[in-house]
Formats: C-alpha cells, sequence, structure tokens
C-alpha cells in the first residue's frame, strides 16, 4: 500500500522533535542506538515494541546484542520516511524512558 513520503520540511520537523535520532546518510531512514541495564530490559523494551508494531502494521529494523538496541525506521511502501515512523519513534521514546 503507498504511503505519503515527508517533505523536506516535515523530515526537519520531525528530526528536531526527536533529538536522539539522526537521519540517515541517504535521507530515507532515521536511527537510534539504545542502551539498557542489561539483556532482559533490553527485550522487555523489545517486546513492548514489537507488540506496537504488529498493531500499528509498521515494523522497526533493529539489531540487538546484549543491552544495546540500534533501531532503524523507514518506510518501505513509501520509499523513505513517512508519518508512521514518527509515531513509531515516538512510542520507542516512551517506551525507552519506562524500561530505563
Ligand atoms: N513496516 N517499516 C515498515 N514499512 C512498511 O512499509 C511496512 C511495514 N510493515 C508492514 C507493511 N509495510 C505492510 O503494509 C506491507 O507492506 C506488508
Amino acid at each position: 500500500m503507498a504511503v505519503t513520503r515527508l517533505t523536506q520540511p516535515e523530515c526537519e520537523a520531525l528530526l528536531a522533535e526527536l533529538p536522539a535520532w539522526r537521519l540517515r546518510e541517504d535521507g530515507l531512514a532515521i536511527e537510534r542506538t539504545l542502551r539498557f541495564a542489561d539483556f532482559n530490559t533490553a527485550f522487555g523494551f523489545m517486546t513492548r515494541v514489537a507488540i506496537e508494531a504488529e498493531k500499528s502494521d509498521h515494523h522497526p529494523e533493529w539489531f540487538n546484542v546484549y543491552n544495546r538496541v540500534e533501531i532503524t525506521l523507514t518506510t518501505h511502501d513509501a520509499d523513505g520516511l513517512s508519518a508512521r515512523d514518527g509515531k513509531l519513534a515516538r512510542f520507542i521514546e516512551t517506551a525507552a524512558a519506562a524500561a530505563s
């Protein structure tokens, strides 16, 4: 299903709202690395994000080693960033704060 891509000003506004996230070099995704107390805490956080991802049918690309979770958000159906990435990034911020 096609999804509308964010405009350049919309991308800038999103990054201003989410200072912990950075734009990937190609401009098509946002990224953030999180560190937790231990693997259990990291995996608990990932579980909450996974449930939200399934609910909203929007899924992160991520990589986990022990307490570290590297997350990339992009919208494949938009070939770049969409409002869905902003929504999931906001959820991730809340879930990470609750897990820290
Ligand atoms: N997750 N990040 C991301 N981007 C998508 O475009 C996407 C997704 N999860 C499911 C999904 N699209 C569905 O709409 C189908 O494309 C499978």
